[in-house]
Order: structure tokens, then sequence, then C-alpha cells
């Protein structure tokens, strides 16, 4: 049966013409070295589309090797600048070659082809050339020791500790595979609220046994370092980075690592933030933490993520506005081996943020992008919310820093500031379930991470169209109306949820389900009341220079604009702005009932989704059909909560009555 187990890698038997063209440009492999991980995927891929097996002859149509393998020099191809992750496909005669900068760059080049096939792409006069624009494509697993997984929707971790180092679950290479196939090349193995466990000599050694299957994929690991770690496993008094004994504590670590995994990738690290320890609990800033750990790992080539995620139960500022404040300063003081990692939003992967102003004020740091793969404020497994549209807004934002045409893209890659280093990182949706990722569906969002790590110039409808095909097949009258549900799925969750700019009005501590109506406890932020600010005349968090400010972390021409409500974007309207339940809107509707017309677009959007998927049945095999339907089902009900529930909260806020032509909840 479907399962979902194989991913994107299913690789079922073509038919017509698309196996008979496969069969005559694909039908054989020639290698230099017939060992290589490259011919053992491209032979697996190859021989379950031709429904047999794929056989490695001297003469093969399919030439692998990389760019220092003689009979590939021999061919005279331009093979300059791949570096080492980069490939070229090309079609030479009858044969088709793929030439990797290295074995790793051969291994994507190879998946690309299958990934061509797949697709029932024309495989004639091909002359591909790719290099990712992006050096460390890496997720970050929330993966506890005792195997929960935080925001995890997808089971358990699978990462068995218990049975590491001896046992090897054959799916961690099934991981590695299906994250090469899409240009990931490191993975944090542990959460980000860390125990120093993981860096003991015994955890150690089940890392260094995970870091040996990944290695021939080309997937370095990195851990999370917990900071108090010196103090809770090194017997230290403290962990003050000023203290000579600690930054010699983290030393003697790195060096312990690095002689049983000597590729590890180095530390992610979320300090001072959420309770989590850190420098400042010595007095020291977040650069004096980084840089003794960038220290400890730069005679290695380790490297420092250091997560910008940061804000202060004790800072009555608006909580968006806390990791500029605190990390704008800090420009030009971290080493060359640290990069600040920045979500893409300044307040918590809600469905819709605008991009973190802290892109673009950091022209002397590398930033990593952080995005959330797992739908944590997104509906969990059970939305069908594709969320490359979400990511590509923020990529493709300009944050106008120095001018126009510095994207956030341009910013993360590097390019614009001559950064050496470059890094993306995707909070990871895997888990032990068996479709890895909690539905068929939210598959595509690990996808389309990778991809977009590799190349964020590639469109959301490409990547869809990629991973539909790969996932139920090629044919047009699957690809297409699957695609017709997933694009518009972003909007319908935003509309849904929280439209025209409204934030985190989810369920307290699970972040599940509406609670517009959420006040009290511990802290002020983690209220919804403290984001909506809804009274009984308006709504919305004024961030205006009549509000928190926020507006001026923005490049001018965006504070400008943000700062008033007829130039701001309506997506962002109260997030920026306080509103009039009855002021007139741009739309003609007041803001009142602009609302529950959004309401119901997400509505009819999902219930659209559900008629397209419903056409499908018979065309998709019915585990997968049935499973997305009743999923569906689940998603519809729940957009109507939304919509019931915050109609009902917002009326007994101000009293208005429906608009005209609403009609009150059944
Ligand atoms: O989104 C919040 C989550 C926490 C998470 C934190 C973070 C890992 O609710 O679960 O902790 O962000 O990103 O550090």
């Amino acid at each position: 049966a479907e399962d979902g187990y194989d991913l994107w890698l299913r690789f079922r038997p073509l038919t017509g013409a698309a196996l008979a063209q496969t069969e005559t440009r694909l039908g054989s492999i020639a290698a230099a070295d017939t060992k290589d991980i490259a011919v053992a995927e491209l032979s697996r891929g190859l021989s379950g589309l031709l429904g047999k097996p794929v056989p490695v002859l001297p003469d093969g149509k399919v030439v692998l090797g990389t760019a220092d393998d003689p009979a590939i020099q021999a061919l005279g191809l331009d093979l300059r600048g791949l570096g080492p992750d980069g490939y070229v496909i090309r079609s030479v005669g009858d044969r088709t070659i793929v030439a990797g900068g290295s074995r790793t760059g051969l291994l994507y080049g190879v998946f690309h082809l299958l990934r061509l096939a797949q697709e029932t792409a024309p495989l004639t006069a091909l002359n591909l050339r790719e290099v990712p624009k992006i050096d460390r494509r890496i997720l970050n697993h929330w993966d506890n020791l005792d195997r929960y997984v935080e925001r995890g929707y997808a089971g358990q971790s699978i990462w068995d500790w218990h049975k590491l180092p001896d046992w090897q679950d054959p799916r961690y290479t099934d991981y590695a595979r299906a994250n090469a196939s899409i240009g990931i090349n490191g993975t944090v193995l542990n959460n980000v609220n860390a125990n120093a466990t993981i860096l003991t000599r015994p955890y150690l050694e089940k890392v260094a046994a995970l870091a040996a299957v990944f290695r021939p994929y080309g997937i370095r690991v990195y851990l999370t370092a917990r900071f108090s770690a010196p103090k809770e496993i090194g017997g230290l008094p403290h962990a003050d980075p000023a203290d000579p004994a600690v930054a010699a504590w983290w030393k003697a670590k790195a060096d312990e690592i690095y002689s049983i995994i000597p590729d590890f990738g180095g530390f992610l690290v979320k300090a001072n933030s959420e309770g989590q320890p850190g420098p400042q609990d010595y007095g020291r800033t977040h650069a004096d933490g980084a840089n003794m750990l960038a220290d400890a790992l730069a005679p290695h080539g380790g490297i420092v993520m250091w997560r910008a995620f940061v804000y202060s139960h004790e800072t009555p500022d608006d909580r968006a506005k806390q990791a500029y404040t605190e990390f704008v300063p800090l420009d030009g003081k971290f080493r060359d081996n640290v990069l600040v990692q920045v979500k893409n939003g300044a307040i918590d992967f809600q469905p819709r943020e605008p991009f973190h102003p802290l892109f673009g004020a950091m022209p002397k740091t590398p930033l990593v992008m952080e995005f959330q793969i797992t739908k944590e404020y997104l509906g969990f497994a059970t939305h069908l919310v594709y969320l490359a549209p979400m990511w590509k807004e923020v990529l493709d934002a300009d944050t106008f820093r120095p001018k126009q045409g510095s994207t956030v893209a341009k910013v993360v890659d590097g390019s614009l500031d001559g950064h050496r280093l470059s890094a993306m990182a995707g909070v990871a949706n895997i888990g032990v379930d068996r479709t890895w990722s909690g539905s068929h569906f939210d598959q595509a969002n690990w996808y389309a991470y990778g991809r977009l790590a590799w190349n964020h110039g590639l469109s959301s409808e490409v990547i869809a169209r990629e991973w539909a095909a790969a996932t139920f097949g090629a044919d047009p009258a699957l690809v297409n109306p699957i695609l017709s549900m997933m694009l518009p799925s972003h909007q319908a969750v935003v509309d849904y949820m929280t439209p025209l700019g409204l934030h985190h009005l989810m369920g307290r501590g699970h972040h599940y389900g509406p609670a517009p109506w959420l006040e009290g406890g511990p802290r002020a932020d983690w209220t919804s009341v403290y984001y909506h600010r809804a009274t009984r005349t308006g709504i919305g968090f004024d961030r205006t220079r009549r509000g928190s400010g926020a507006v001026d972390q923005y490049a001018p021409i965006w504070a400008d604009r943000f700062d008033k409500v007829k130039t701001t974007p309506p997506e962002f309207l109260l997030w920026f702005h306080h509103v009039g339940w009855q002021e007139k809107l741009a739309t003609g509707r007041t803001l009142w009932a602009e609302l529950l017309h959004r309401y119901g677009q997400g509505i009819e959007t999902v219930a659209g989704m559900r008629r397209t998927w419903d056409g499908l049945k018979g065309k998709v095999d019915d585990a997968r059909w049935q499973q997305t339907a009743t999923f569906l089902s689940i998603q519809h009900k729940e957009a109507q909560w939304w919509r019931d529930a915050s109609v009902a909260y917002w009326q007994s806020i101000h009293g208005l009555p429906l608009p005209p032509g609403e009609q009150p909840p059944p």
C-alpha cells in the first residue's frame, strides 16, 4: 500500500512514451567509480522507473563522474566554478553526462536527472548547470533525547538514542537519501532547548554513528550546545565566557568532538531566550558567548549559529522590537565563523509576518534564515498548507538596505555584503510517522525547504510541480488539480486564522486553534490580547511612531510606508496599526466587514480544495486519498471554528451586528 514512506523518491514504473524515452536515453549507466553511492542511487531510481534492473556497463548511456575523473575531463566540458556541490548535466550524442564538482555534487546531479525522469520531462538536449546559492542547507531538529519532538506533529524523534551507536536503523539511511535528493547538507540533531547530556562521551559516540551514516550523502552533523554545559557536565562552578577555565573546557570539548567526528559542522545555540542559559547570566553579551564557542571550533573549521530569537520578560518594550534592539549593536563584534540565525519574522512563525527587520540591519554579520517547516501555528499536520509561498514572500522582500534591490534572499546568501559563509535553517517536520511528516502533503514542505535553500530563485509553483509529479505521478490530470489546492493554501490559512495582519491568537502553550480571548498568566506576550489590542472602538497593534515605534527598525522607505494606514500593505494592516472597526478600507468595506469577508474566503478556499480532492478519487491510490480527504474535512471544520470563535469574541468586545450578508454560525 502507498503509505508515504518513500516520500518523493517513489520511482514507480513509467508507461508509454515516458517509459520509451527513459529506456532509450537512460537505459544503462557508466561510471569511473562503480562503487560510488551516486551509481547506487541512479540505478535504484531508474530500475524502479523502468521496472527492471539497469545495468552498469563500460559504455553505459548515462556517464557519471567528478570533475577530476580523466574520463570526464576528456569530454572537455566547462566544469569551472562548480564548487563541491555543483554539477553539470549534458547530453552528448546519445549519452547523458552527469559531472559533479565532487562526489556530493555528482550525487545531487543524479537526483536531478531522476527528478526529470519522474516528471517525464524531455531527456534530450540537456544542458544544465547548477550551483547552490547557499552553502549550508540545514535542518534543525527540535528533538529531545527522550524522543519527544518539541512542536513535532509526526510522532516521536527518529533518533533512537537508546539503541545507538550499535544499531543504526535503516531509516537513517533513508533520511540521508531524502535530504541529499533535495540538496540538504547539514542537520542539527537536538533541540535548541538543549540538554547538555548530548555533549557527553557516550552520546557523542551515538552522534558519530549517525554522522557516519550521513557522510556518504554529503550531510554533516551539528549539535545544539547548551550554554551551561561546563557547569552541568563539566564540573565547573559556572559557565562565564570570560573565565579562561570555561573557554578551555569548550576547547577541549571541541577537540574531543572532532577526534571522533572529523567533519563535525559546529554548534547551534539558543541563549538567554525563554529561560535558556546564556552569557547574559554573567553580564556578558551574545557576542562574548558566541565568540568563545567560535574560538573553540575555529581550529577545526567549525561554525557557530547563534540564534537571535530573544525576548525578555523584564523588557516591557514591544516584543517585535527586542531582537533588533539587542543584536544590531553587536554587528561587527562576532568572529568570522559566527552566523546569527534569525527567524523569518520578528514575533514567532506566525501564518504571516513581515520580514524580520534584522535582515539588512547587520551587514557585517552573516545571517542565517530560520524557517519553520513544522506547522506550529499553522494547524499542525491536518491542515493542508503549502509553505513555499510564505517563504518566498520573505525571501523576495526588499530590505532597501542599503538600497533598492537588497532582498532578504541576497542578505542570506551572502551576495549583498560579500560574506564567505551562508546558511539556511529549517525546523524539521520529521518523526517516526510512516509519512515522516505527519501527512502526505506536509512532505511538500520538507521538499520545498530543501529546494529553496538550494535556489531561492525557484518559484513556489515550479517546486510544487516537481513534488506533485514525483509524489503522485506526472499526469497533468493529477498535477494541475493538486497545484490548484497547494498554491492558494497559505493565503487560505492566513484568512481563516489571522487575516489583515492579526497574529498570535492561538491557544496557550500548544498554539492550536483559536483563543483570541487569552489574557492573564505569567507574561503579557503569552496572551492574545497583547497582540490584537481589541477595544470597543478598534483593533490592532499600533507599531507606528505614535505607538511602539517598531516601524523605525525598517529602512526609511518601509518605515514611512508602515507608519501610515494608507500605505501599509493590507496584509499587515493590524500588525502595524490600531484601526477603527467601522473605518472604511480601500476595498470599500469597513474593517469589521473586511475581516468577515476574509474569514469567509479562507473557508471557501478550503471547501474548494476538498471538492478538487474529491474529484481525484480513484486517480490517487485509496490509502493516500482517504487520509488526505479526512484531513481536509478536519481542516474545513476547523477553519469554520476559527471564524466562528473569532467573530463571537470580536462581537463580545464591540457589540456590532454581523455585516449585511453575513450569516450567524449554524
Ligand atoms: O516558537 C517558539 C516555540 C518554542 C520554541 C521557540 C524557539 C524551541 O513555541 O517551542 O522552542 O519558539 O524557537 O526557540
